[in-house]
């Protein structure tokens, strides 16, 4: 692990995996739309670890942002030897009767465009150096639908086929492709997924202990871990009192 890029490190899950990598003394990209927060999660890095902190500002649903950004990277940072594409949101639990069409067109275009786009970028160098990981986030989401959850577990039903679909695409040229899935963790996910209703977040998490980003890095930083011949290709991972998106011992 020499060279690491991580989609959507402002929050959550791609903070705490960036503050769990830069253990390993690399170097390392972080992305997201929020500038001033990936300024303070380089800054907190940089002060407490040997690891080298590049910052890029951009939308992943935007193909032409995506591609000026890392056309950016510097010599230093190349080539990229650890994708994480966790980049993602959810927007609303609506049944698809009632549901708004750029709520759609936000979680379809973050979660599959830009996933798509950063890999379709990021993807050469591995494929040159014939070395790479790249690991996706997918969810629970990818093998069950849960009520009002349709398109976004749809989005993540897609990065489990694209996952496979990288997977086999990237084996001649040695690339390992992982997916880790969870199932409830409490981050900004439902702030965001409820439009900053907090208490409607809150409820999500209520009664049981759900996951918390530390886990999933804990988990990232494992699977990026082990020896080279060897590839974890899906972890589906779920608070002890879940079983799936619709049962949660409370
Ligand atoms: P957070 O809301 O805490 O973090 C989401 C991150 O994605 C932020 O850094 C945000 O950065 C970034 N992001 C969102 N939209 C864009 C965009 N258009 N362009 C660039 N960056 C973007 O949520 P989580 O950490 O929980 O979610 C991370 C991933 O994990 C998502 O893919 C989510 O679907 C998945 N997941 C979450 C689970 C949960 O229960 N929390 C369970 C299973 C999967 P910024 O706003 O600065 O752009
Ligand atoms: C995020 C968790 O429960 O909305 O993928 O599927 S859930």
């Amino acid at each position: 692990m020499k060279n690491v890029f991580i989609t959507g490190a402002t929050s959550g899950f791609g903070e705490a995996i960036a503050y769990r990598l830069a253990q390993h003394n690399v170097n390392m990209v972080i992305t997201g739309r929020t500038e001033q927060k990936l300024k303070e999660v380089a800054q907190k890095i940089e002060s407490t670890t040997q690891s080298k902190v590049l910052t890029l500002t951009f939308d992943v649903q935007d193909y032409a942002q995506c591609e000026k950004a890392i056309a950016s990277i510097p010599e230093a940072f190349k080539p990229i030897d650890v994708l994480v594409n966790n980049a993602g949101l959810a927007v609303e639990l609506n049944p698809v009767n009632a549901g708004a069409i750029e709520d759609w067109e936000r979680m379809i275009n973050t979660n599959i465009k830009g996933l798509l786009y950063v890999t379709r970028l990021i993807s050469p160098q591995m494929i040159e150096q014939k070395k790479g990981h790249i690991i996706n986030i997918g969810s629970t989401a990818s093998h069950e639908i849960y009520y009002g959850g349709n398109v976004y577990c749809a989005t993540k039903h897609a990065v489990l086929a694209l996952t496979k679909g990288m997977r086999t695409d990237f084996l001649p040229y040695g690339i390992k492709v992982s997916q880790i899935s969870p199932g409830a963790a409490e981050t900004n996910f439902s702030v965001v997924r409820f439009h900053g209703d907090q208490a409607k977040a809150d409820k999500v998490y209520e009664g049981y202990d759900p996951l918390v980003a530390e886990d999933i890095a804990d988990v990232v930083d494992f699977v990026l871990t082990r020896p080279a011949h060897v590839c974890l290709n899906e972890i589906i991972m779920t608070p002890t009192a879940q079983f799936n998106g619709t049962i949660v011992r409370n």
